[in-house]
């Protein structure tokens, strides 16, 4: 059995490319690698890599892991500037021994070091979204920090090794310095072979109190199918904030266990996944929930094209309702 699960419509390109890949017998690692690459190197996705949104100063901060789930070894990265691919960059780390997660100034002089490209990863289009923002903010006291989604991608292969790699550029108008679940083992992502894994995509400020992705694969340990285990997990993190914290944020995550049986589970209200295995051509998903449980159905033809037409449209005047 094979497998791949990711969060977002955005990661089915790169789905669609890694799993023929791991048809044909590529490592998890690489699969999930690359196909998280992929969306980073496509501009329209304003939340990863190339084109995400900056932060308050007008930088793209990029976040980003990497877990092989055979050795439970991680790498990963933190408020990386200018570098082409910060996934490739927390899959090298997850090879050192020491020094697993770098941040800022040192990750990005490590990168550099091990020869990985600098690029400018600020575009116009992002730039114009960032004025647009500032501009609303001004004007009518928005919250800055709408606007966000982690790519988190899970992979199964052949050989029965799984891997798990987030990337991001975390919440749009963050402050400097910010740090989500993405790069934050536990949190954002947890993956280990001999059970399965989860990523997670949200407010990583709420998703951190509950790590939910490590708790997630612990649950799948204890036998909670993967469905039920990431139902489970959303819906008490969020009955427990809403009584002690008083709010919570948009809170998703996907999960897969090592006989490729997957689960989703959201509090919002569309949350887009993508699955492919052996027996599964890519296909999207549209998440929500009902009664307590996450229900999804195959996202249409309409949604498709109006999503495409979305990522493309002209940036246009502030919005204000
Ligand atoms: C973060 N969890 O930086 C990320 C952002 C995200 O959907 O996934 N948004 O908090």
């Amino acid at each position: 059995m094979w497998g791949m699960i990711a969060t977002w419509r955005m990661a089915l390109e790169g789905i669609v490319q890694a799993s023929d890949a791991l048809r044909q017998g590529a490592t998890s690692a690489r699969a999930v690698v690359d196909a998280v690459a992929e969306v980073e190197d496509f501009p329209f996705y304003k939340s990863v890599g190339y084109g995400g949104l900056p932060n308050e100063q007008g930088e793209v901060e990029l976040d980003a892991a990497f877990m092989d789930g055979d050795t439970l070894a991680f790498g990963a990265v933190g408020n990386l500037i200018d570098i082409a691919n910060p996934v490739r960059v927390a899959h090298a780390l997850s090879r050192q021994r020491f020094n697993s997660l770098l941040v800022g100034a040192g990750a990005r002089e490590w990168a550099l070091s091990e020869g990985f490209a600098a690029k400018t990863m600020l575009t116009e289009r992002a730039t114009q979204h960032y004025r647009k923002r500032c501009r609303e903010t001004i004007d009518r006291g928005l919250s800055p920090y709408d606007g966000h989604d982690t790519v988190g991608m899970i992979g199964l292969d052949k050989h029965g090794s799984m891997s798990v790699a987030t990337s991001t550029s975390g919440l749009f108008m963050k402050r400097r310095g910010r740090l989500g679940d993405s790069p934050v083992i536990g949190s954002g992502f947890y993956c280990d072979s001999q059970i399965g894994a989860a990523t997670a995509t949200g407010v990583g400020e709420d998703l951190m109190k509950g790590c939910v992705s490590y708790e997630i694969v612990r649950r799948m340990e204890n036998g909670m199918s993967p469905q039920r285990a990431a139902d489970s997990v959303v819906l008490e993190l969020e009955d427990k904030l809403m009584a002690r914290f008083g709010r919570v944020g948009d809170l998703s995550v996907v999960c897969m266990n090592r006989d490729g049986e997957f689960g989703a589970a959201t509090n919002i209200k569309t949350f887009s996944f993508v699955v492919a295995h052996e027996h599964l051509p890519p296909t999207v998903y549209l998440a929500e929930r009902r009664d307590g449980q996450t229900c999804y159905t195959p996202a249409d033809e309409q949604w498709m094209s109006d999503y495409a037409a979305r990522i493309r449209a002209p940036i246009g005047e502030p919005h204000y309702d």
